[in-house]
């Protein structure tokens, strides 16, 4: 089954870093598939999945990776499909080394990198339903809809803020 969206994770322990990911995903009716794989660990299952994404019916890609983050480079090599990197934070620089190793791309193959953790889940997924959405426009619409939502629950916040404070 094609499925619009590849979440790939270097290793199980970054699954509970992409439940936010999913979430979002399924919150839009996107159609999405997760797999563990690892661009050093199983290098061939990587290039593989990235050389026939496309044909698979692909749109985008999704990576997280933490520590010497190359998975979404290395995905990104073998596809001209956006490729988005979620960097994961671990032990003993706290994600960092992932940002910059995913960030820090050379100039020709891009990786669309957000920040780490929940955030960086969340993140990604909106920017896949994003890119998605330029060729759905009912998805559009939803994303206009969670924008709007977003807006009218800090809005109240600020009210019921000012009530307390007045
Ligand atoms: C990376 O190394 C993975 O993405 C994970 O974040 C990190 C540690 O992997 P494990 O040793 O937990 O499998 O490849």
């Amino acid at each position: 089954m094609a499925h619009d969206v590849i979440i790939v994770m270097g290793s199980r322990s970054d699954l509970p870093a992409l439940e936010s990911s999913f979430k979002l995903l399924s919150d839009f009716g996107v159609s999405w598939t997760a797999r563990v794989i690892s661009a050093h660990r199983t290098p061939d299952v990587a290039a593989d999945l990235a050389r026939n994404a496309e044909a698979n019916g692909t749109k985008v890609i999704i990576c997280a990776a933490g520590m010497a983050a190359h998975l979404a480079g290395v995905i990104a090599a073998y596809t001209t499909l956006p490729v988005i990197g979620i960097p994961m934070a671990s032990a003993p620089f706290n994600g960092m080394d992932a940002l910059l190793a995913m960030v820090q791309m050379p100039p020709g193959i891009p990786v669309a990198t957000v920040t780490a953790g929940n955030a960086g889940g969340k993140n990604a997924a909106l920017l896949a339903v994003s890119i998605l959405a330029l060729q759905d426009s009912a998805l559009r619409e939803k994303l206009k809809a969670f924008r709007k939502e977003q807006t009218e629950k800090v809005l109240a916040d600020d009210a019921k803020l000012q009530a307390e404070l007045n």
